[in-house]
């Protein structure tokens, strides 16, 4: 495959500042020489910047750094729309505000190429406030509701050239929602897998459910890793850690499973804050679970097709 990195070094997102360095420490523990390892050839288009800030007001009080995450986002919807011509695009978080940009360049491209966009959300967390529901301000936590198109972001995001479908998202690891993300989520029809549903039915068949339904409709497949889908007991380094998260084989399972399928279009690496990380064990693992969504195996075994 040919994969194109792009760091975006975006940290205003996020209540706690580090995740500026997220690309760095990525690279740092060998993200590149991973990927080319496993036969990948690799560009690095180095690290994105924002559009010019302009000022911005919004009724929300709350809302922190709304200039710079609109302008981030606007820079990164043109630039990963660029990156995702007939390669496989790897975003580099930075914070989760990314992905607002992210997901709306590869809706476009996805919209072009007349295919169907699924994500893949792996995380704690849902990211689904509005820019008026948010109550923490911090947009990290809003880029999943931005991207499917909710109500209140004109005139303060960059329009949309494609908002996503939210019925074909797929939330996994959640285990934390805030009250007004609750009731939107039912309301749009996003596929939620908590983590009583992974403990309750292993992790696999809920993935498997999902990937055959991206198959069937020969969609794109954006997945978005925030580290702490995974327990903070296997990785520290992020701002926003709650317990009870996907484990180290459960993660690796996910990503073994998303390479068997070859489905996978794009990724997003988000949410690690290199400053609280342990000798870089955290960026080390999502460079491990990148290299297993690329394909490292631990034997090799026939690829499964859908
Ligand atoms: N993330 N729902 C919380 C908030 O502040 O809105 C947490 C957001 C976390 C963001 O996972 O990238
Ligand atoms: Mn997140
Ligand atoms: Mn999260
Ligand atoms: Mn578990």
């Amino acid at each position: 495959m040919h994969c194109r990195i792009l760091g975006a070094p975006v940290q205003d997102g996020a209540g706690r500042k580090g995740c500026e360095m997220g690309p760095s420490a990525l690279r740092v523990a060998g993200l590149v020489e991973a990927l080319t390892d496993l036969g990948h050839t690799v560009d690095d288009l180095g690290t994105a910047a924002p559009a010019p800030v302009a000022p911005i007001s919004h009724p929300n009080t709350a809302l922190k750094a709304l200039p710079e995450i609109a302008a981030w986002t606007a820079a990164l919807a043109e630039a990963s729309y660029r990156a995702s011509d007939n390669a496989m695009p790897i975003f580099l978080g930075g914070d989760h505000a990314i992905s607002a940009g992210t997901l709306a360049g590869i809706a476009r491209r996805a919209a072009e190429n007349r295919r169907p966009l699924f994500v893949l959300w792996l995380d704690a967390h849902t990211d689904f406030h509005t820019l008026d529901s948010t109550t923490s301000g911090n947009l990290h936590g809003v880029p999943l509701a931005y991207a499917t198109g909710r109500p209140g972001f004109e005139g303060y995001f960059p329009p949309l050239a494609a908002a996503i479908d939210p019925a074909r998202v797929c939330a996994l690891g959640i285990r934390s929602v805030d009250p007004a993300e609750r009731i939107a989520l039912n309301e749009a029809g996003v596929t939620l897998y908590d983590m009583r549903a992974i403990d309750e039915h292993g992790i696999s068949p809920l993935l498997r459910a999902f990937l055959e339904r991206v198959a069937e409709a020969e969609g794109m497949l954006h997945v978005s890793l925030d580290v702490d889908f995974l327990d903070p007991s296997i990785a520290p380094a992020v701002g926003t850690t709650v317990p009870g998260g996907a484990t180290l084989r459960e993660a690796h399972l996910v990503m073994e499973m998303l390479s068997d399928s070859g489905l996978v279009t794009s990724l997003d690496l988000v949410e690690l804050n290199p400053f609280l990380d342990e000798r870089g064990r955290t960026a080390t693992l999502m460079v491990d679970l990148t290299a297993s969504l690329m394909g490292r195996r631990i034997m090799d075994r026939p690829t499964r097709s859908y």
